[in-house]
């Protein structure tokens, strides 16, 4: 497998921070150990952990106001690869990648996925793209895709997302995620019910022609590009599409894909308990789809909605397997940077809800305690579980700091040389 740092750098950077990173680490085994938790186990957890990367989030997002291309940013899916591997290489928690079609179309996706399996890594779900007009398209989705009036216009959405499974199959995908921008902007415009109807039978088409092992993610989003109504708004309509289509249908949930102050975990827990959970794209956001970095604004919110999820972990909810991938776009950092940030605060909630003593929660919760119950779940929220997260990378042979060894590397420079910057904004990042 080829790295794309200097290993060297790695270990080396790892060994300076050693002594500091052992006594941090057992000195948090020995508060752990104090609540009856074994700080091994936990690690042990935090190294099985994993999210996927989105391909579009290796380049700068940009608004709809402007983007400001970074240096040496990826000209195309294999380079997007080569970042992803950067990423992998420093986190060890981000194995896999999530394409998207046809910013990352390929002639040969044999050659991508030998492409991928020589730097280590595989591919999450496939997510289709028919919110936007491609170059040649004979139609277009001004007015929408799978919902579109014109049964030629959802014809060809439909083939196009046959096509992103044929492409997953060969990437070893298993999964399609669908997300449709179709909607209204002005009241009238569109017949709520007729429209849903549409979407449902074109959705139906997708899903008949899932592989047998493929599933299918319905990804919901309140508003944007529609301003006035979204045929998936929300996970009620999610839910419902999804339970006419089939057990392999499955909601998608976005973190800021809902109106500010929605309570999401508990929407986690209802698609949970109703096996309708598919997985999520993790990003953080003040007003709307922002799509910031993981954790930078509600890590208490995105620490519930891991609570949730170790919750029906350990209680063996029958069928529980949700996909965990990134959905960010990067405007003022460097992307690698803020992927392997993210992915760490991801790993963090993850990390910080296993230690939540869940005997004594439902303890509480019985007694009506609500006082102690909330407590319990700040006992483990408050602890600082970096120690836990630097030692589950560097067992994995990943870096104690990544962010530093990056810097140190000279990666972002060195590939500024080797990508020429095309001078074009739309390099399949929106
Ligand atoms: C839409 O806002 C979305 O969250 C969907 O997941 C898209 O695939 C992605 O962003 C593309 O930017
Ligand atoms: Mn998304
Ligand atoms: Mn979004």
């Amino acid at each position: 497998m080829t790295t794309q740092i200097d290993a060297g750098l790695v270990d080396e950077a790892n060994q300076q921070g050693a002594a500091h990173l052992q006594a941090d680490y057992d000195h948090l085994g020995a508060v752990l150990a104090r609540r009856g938790i074994d700080i091994e186990a936990i690690t042990e957890k935090a190294r099985d952990f994993a999210v996927a990367v989105p391909s579009w989030g290796t380049g700068s997002g940009g608004t709809r106001f402007a983007r400001f291309p970074g240096p040496g940013e990826p000209r195309n899916v294999f380079e997007k690869l080569e970042d992803c591997a950067v990423i992998q290489q420093l986190v060890r928690c981000t194995p896999t990648v999530s394409p998207h079609f046809p910013w990352d179309w390929v002639d040969d996706f044999s050659e991508l996925r030998q492409h991928a399996d020589a730097l280590g890594l595989g591919f999450d779900a496939v997510n289709s793209n028919t919110f936007q007009d491609q170059p040649g398209q004979p139609l277009s989705y001004k007015y929408g895709s799978l919902s579109h009036t014109d049964p030629a216009v959802r014809a060809q959405a439909v083939a196009h997302n046959l096509e992103c499974i044929e492409w997953g199959q060969v990437l070893g995908s298993s999964a399609l995620t669908v997300w449709v921008g179709d909607g209204s902007n002005f009241p009238g415009q569109s017949h709520f019910q007729y429209q849903l109807e549409r979407y449902l039978e074109s959705a139906r088409a997708i899903y008949d022609a899932l592989p047998a092992d493929w599933d299918m993610f319905l990804e919901h989003k309140m508003f944007e590009p529609a301003f006035y109504s979204t045929v998936i708004q929300d996970w009620g309509s999610s839910v419902l599409c999804a339970m006419e289509l089939g057990d392999r249908a499955r909601c998608l949930v976005d973190l800021g894909h809902h109106a500010p102050n929605v309570n999401i975990e508990m929407i986690v827990s209802r698609l949970i308990q109703f096996h309708k959970l598919a997985g999520f794209h993790f990003n953080d956001s003040k007003y709307g789809d922002d799509d910031l970095d993981s954790g930078s604004l509600h890590p208490y919110q995105q620490f519930l909605i891991f609570n949730e999820l170790v919750d029906a972990e350990q209680r063996g909810q029958a069928g529980f397997n949700p996909a965990y991938m990134l959905d960010q776009s990067h405007n003022v950092t460097d992307p690698i940077e803020s992927l392997m940030n993210s992915a760490e605060e991801v790993q963090r909630s993850y990390v910080k809800a296993l230690l939540v003593d869940r005997e004594a929660l439902y303890a509480h919760q019985e007694a009506n305690d609500a006082m102690l119950a909330t407590n319990t779940l700040k006992a483990a929220f408050n602890l600082d579980v970096s120690p836990i997260l630097a030692q589950a990378r560097v067992l994995e042979g990943g870096a104690a700091q990544p962010i530093a060894v990056y810097r140190a590397s000279g990666y972002r420079c060195a590939v500024d040389k080797q990508r020429p910057s095309s001078g074009q904004s739309g390099s399949g990042i929106v």
